[in-house]
Formats: C-alpha cells, sequence, structure tokens
C-alpha cells in the first residue's frame, strides 16, 4: 500500500531519518556505557561518588552534559517544527481563500473545474473545491454529496470482504472536496488510506478534511475509522473511488 500523497512520504524519509541517528547515538551511548564501566570479577574500584550506606550519594554532574542534552535535542525540535510546517499548512488549509481557494461557483461561465495540480514538493493547490459531508456513526459511514452532480461525487454500498457491506465514496481526479463532517454518537475518524490523512468526527462539533483527488491518484483505496469508537470499530470501513 503506497500514501499517493508525496508530501508524507518526504516528511516519513526525514522523521525515520532523524529517528536513526538519535536511536544510533542513544542506544550507541547507552550499549558502551553499559560494557565500558562493567567491573570485572574481583576487581577493586575507587569510590569517586564516595558512596557510603545510609549517606545520599555525592552529586556528580557535569554542567556542559546537562546544556548539551537539553539543547541539542531543542534545536532538533525546532528543526522538525519548521520541516513539517509547509505540509501542516497545506493540509489545513483556509477554505477562505487557501491553496484550494473558494468554493466553486457553477454558474461562473469560467468555471472548469477544480483543476488541481501538484508541485515538486507534492503539496497540492485548486483553482476552487467542492463541498461534501461526512457523518460518522457506530459503525458505518454515510456520504453526502449535497448538490454535485453524479459525475462530480457518487455514492453506492459494495460488499467487500471481511468487512461486509460498506459504503462507496466516488469522487473525480482532478477536483479538490472539502468534507465537513459530524458524529451522531461517539467520536469517529475516518482515514482516507491513500491520502495519508484522518481527522477526527467529533458528536456535536463540525470538523473539516480536505480531499484533493489527484490525477495520481490509485483507483481504489479504503477509508477506515482510525478512533476507537467500540465493537466494530474495526470493520468500519468504506471504500473511495478515484474516477476519471
Ligand atoms: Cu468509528
Amino acid at each position: 500500500m503506497t500514501v499517493m500523497t508525496p508530501i508524507f512520504e518526504g516528511l516519513w524519509d526525514h522523521y525515520i531519518l532523524w529517528s536513526v541517528i538519535v536511536g544510533a547515538i542513544a542506544f550507541g551511548w547507552l550499549y558502551h556505557h553499559s560494557f565500558w564501566f562493567t567491573s570485572k570479577d574481583g576487581e577493586k574500584l575507587p569510590n569517586v561518588d564516595g558512596i557510603e550506606v545510609g549517606v545520599f550519594p555525592k552529586h556528580n554532574d557535569d554542567m556542559r552534559l546537562e546544556v548539551a542534552w537539553t539543547v541539542l535535542p531543542f534545536l532538533l525540535i525546532v528543526w522538525l517544527t519548521y520541516y513539517s510546517w509547509g505540509p501542516l499548512d497545506a493540509m489545513w488549509t483556509s477554505a477562505e481563500g487557501g491553496v484550494h481557494g473558494y468554493e466553486c461557483d457553477y454558474d461562473d461561465p469560467e468555471y472548469t473545474g477544480s483543476n488541481n495540480v501538484m508541485d515538486s514538493s507534492g503539496i497540492i493547490s485548486s483553482d476552487c473545491y467542492h463541498v461534501i459531508e461526512i457523518t460518522g456513526q457506530q459503525w458505518f459511514w454515510s456520504f453526502d454529496c449535497l448538490e454535485l452532480n453524479d459525475s462530480l461525487c457518487d455514492t453506492d454500498t459494495e460488499t467487500m470482504e471481511v468487512y461486509g457491506s460498506v459504503p462507496v465514496l466516488s469522487l473525480k481526479k482532478g477536483e479538490t472536496y472539502f468534507a465537513v463532517m459530524d458524529s451522531i454518537d461517539v467520536t469517529h475518524a475516518p482515514w482516507f488510506q491513500h491520502l495519508g490523512t484522518k481527522e477526527d468526527t467529533v458528536p456535536g462539533q463540525q470538523t473539516t478534511l480536505w480531499l484533493a483527488i489527484s490525477e495520481s491518484m490509485t483507483e481504489e483505496s479504503m477509508i477506515l475509522c482510525a478512533e476507537y469508537c467500540g465493537d466494530a470499530h474495526s470493520i468500519m470501513a468504506a471504500k473511495l473511488v478515484a474516477h476519471n
């Protein structure tokens, strides 16, 4: 399974790289010290910390070390925040003139759809977007295409192995959708696997999620629930179809 949104692949690789570097330092240090400072059988070591039974050990610290392991991780966190800023900003862009513009005006004679395009960093931008609704409920998803015509948005049901009867949401490639979401019972979260995005649906509160269906999107992908919501949570599935 691949994530079809290159911004996440870039983020993933970058975070994995830093995890490996930090892991190598932390575990290298740990193993080095574990073996280096092991006493041999019968060896008598000098009591550098002046450890005595019943007496609190002498404080033995190193200011440079304390500063280093506070400042370096802090700088790394600042860097990773900076690095994630662009992708996160694109994921949570405004519905009022953000990277996807404004809601499409279907009466505008110049309207030709979202015409979304992906830049070299994987960020998708659009001329305009379409609004749909997603409702979470124990234990199924409901999709509402609102006023959109069938070629832009369509719903259906289908029987899938393991999951049984699941709803199908069919969206058009090159178009960008703004899902306005709600839940009628507990918290759920649709996870659009190939888009690599998920967002909570919360009872009594509206949340939103951008669904930018790029030309490179896989034809069929899964939507699962990513927030534990009770007995049938694991089979609370749906299918996303990206059509031409
Ligand atoms: Cu759920």
